[in-house]
């Protein structure tokens, strides 16, 4: 990485330039970029509050560790495995035989390795879909794995799948529809939101750590008539008991879903945006008790427009899901329809590249288990990708970084033994990078990243080769956040410009890499 790079190499020029300890930057005068008050992950608006005061604000929201630990993961599974993979269908009546599902050859230790050697860090499986089939042989229903052939009623899909991932060195997640087509006491909102609190807490008990919660939206009519109204918070209460380090997605205040099921996030993607919460919140209630879930899937969710009208803001960055087959579930004739290498590569610059994680939807077939074309389409793309980001073209760079205010020239370069990162002076917004090459060097990806433990602040930014007379500009972009990633015609160069055209606060960057697509 450059990171360490910049640490051997970085030249300065004298006086304006300081160099800070670790120790300075946490201590109580800590450098500009770091807000004064304990950094939160939400902030409520005052009404009194100016659009400037409420932009420095949504400057300062941070992650939180599992928040952070999550974006970091970048890359992660879905296995969408169930009912519908033995009845070929997207979405269950809830009436099912379990006789029905009967894998030939299941093999949790197969999803584990190909996903793992694809690049993913997480296998969330889908524990109950719609239909209530539950994989695990829940206490609180006989529509289970219990009434399955399978291993004579005795297999537990969640199981096998939760220790699969433990001897993989692959995080775990679970997916549990509150939507239950099965489950009688559905629409009965107080009785049907015990039993899914139930069928947590066994979850979250029972298979070791659990790292993501998914919950999505869907809330169809109970058997009764009656809609069912879930009870978020109650749920909420108990991720947060049984498994503190957990993200929940969704319909809740972790994580957002990007919007689409496409597998592109957006060309402008914040992780701070407004978010609703319930009337007369008070400052010391948590995020959990106020949250609201609402629809974050307008184009625009971030900006400084939008920020402006929020009564609350929170750090709420996009999980962006796709499947590698159009059907969430495994159907034989979708064989010929995998995602090719070059589109699963597309999707992730489009995702990860757009300060998103991507959860890649691999479902397992009839057998139990990754489907020959899945693998042989994930491999090619961890060959191009592995290929392209392994050789850092700006490793051995000098760096120089200045920025204006008033006719002064003054940036920070901030240094510690993880990482090297780059800020500026309070109250400096635009600034610029110069990376100078060893030699000249060919590149067509540029990765940038925000030291996101200080939250997201870059607007707008552009980026310039030197061509031996003058700058030519050849990429440029909004947000930046935890990860951005550019493709453009090949550039040769051996120096270039990030210029920080728009930010929020102190612009303050952990990566600044150039690489080449491999084919
Ligand atoms: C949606 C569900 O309705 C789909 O079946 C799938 O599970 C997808 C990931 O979430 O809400």
């Amino acid at each position: 990485m450059l990171i360490k790079r910049i640490k051997k190499t970085v030249f300065v020029p004298a006086l304006t330039i300081c160099l800070f300890s670790l120790a300075c930057r946490r201590g109580a005068d800590s450098p500009a970029s770091v807000p004064p008050d304990q950094p939160s992950h939400f902030a409520l608006i005052d009404p009194a509050e100016t659009p400037a005061d409420i932009v420095h604000a949504a400057a300062n929201i941070v992650p939180t560790p599992n928040q952070l630990a999550w974006q970091e993961m970048e890359f992660i599974a879905f296995t969408h495995f169930g009912m519908n993979t033995f009845t070929d269908r997207e979405w269950g009546e809830g009436t099912e035989d379990p006789a029905l599902s009967n894998p030939t050859d299941f093999d949790a230790r197969q999803w584990a390795r190909v996903l793992k050697d694809a690049g993913m860090r997480m296998i969330i499986v889908t524990a109950k879909h719609h239909d209530g089939f539950c994989l695990w042989p829940s206490r609180f229903t006989d529509h289970s794995v219990k009434r399955s052939p399978w291993r004579d009623g005795q297999g537990d899909v969640v199981g096998e799948v939760a220790q699969a991932c433990r001897e993989a060195g692959l995080k775990f997640g679970i997916y549990l529809s509150p939507w239950d087509r099965h489950e009688p006491t559905y629409g009965d909102s107080p009785a049907y939101n015990e039993h899914f609190c139930n069928q947590l807490r066994e979850l979250l008990s029972d298979y070791g750590e659990v790292s993501e919660v998914w919950f999505d939206g869907a809330c169809g009519e109970g058997p009764n008539g009656r809609r069912q109204e879930y009870d978020w918070q109650s749920y909420y209460r108990v991720i947060r008991e049984l498994q503190p380090k957990a993200v929940i997605f969704g319909m809740a205040p972790d994580l957002r879903w990007v919007g689409t099921e496409t597998g592109y996030g957006r060309e402008t993607e914040w992780s701070v945006v407004p978010v609703q919460i319930r009337e007369k919140a008070s400052p010391s209630a948590s995020l959990d008790d106020i949250f609201i879930p609402g629809d974050m899937t307008a184009e625009d969710l971030g900006s400084r427009d939008k920020i402006a009208k929020a009564r609350a803001l929170a750090w709420y960055p996009a999980e962006t899901d796709v499947s590698i087959r159009p059907g969430w579930f495994y159907h034989a004739n979708q064989d010929g329809k995998v995602k090719t290498p070059e589109e699963l590569i597309d999707i992730y610059f489009s995702s990860v590249g757009r300060n998103g994680v991507l959860l890649l939807n691999v479902p397992p077939d009839k057998r139990g288990r990754v489907h020959e074309n899945d693998v042989r389409s994930l491999m090619e793309m961890k060959r191009i990708l592995g290929g392209t980001f392994a050789v850092d073209l700006a490793d051995g760079a000098g760096v120089t970084a200045t920025s204006e205010k008033q006719g002064h020239r003054a940036a920070f370069i901030l240094d510690d033994d993880q990482t090297t990162f780059w800020t500026t002076p309070a109250g400096v917004e635009t600034a610029s990078l110069e990376l100078v090459l060893p030699e000249m060097r060919s590149f067509d990806v540029v990765l940038l990243q925000e030291d996101i433990r200080f939250g997201q602040r870059v607007e707008e930014f552009a980026l310039a080769a030197w061509d031996g007379n003058s700058w030519r500009p050849f990429a440029a972009g909004t947000t930046i956040g935890y990860k951005r990633l550019l493709r453009f015609p090949e550039v040769v160069t051996d120096r270039l410009r990030l210029t920080i055209i728009k930010s929020r606060t102190s612009p303050t960057l952990s990566s600044f890499g150039l690489f080449k697509l491999r084919s």
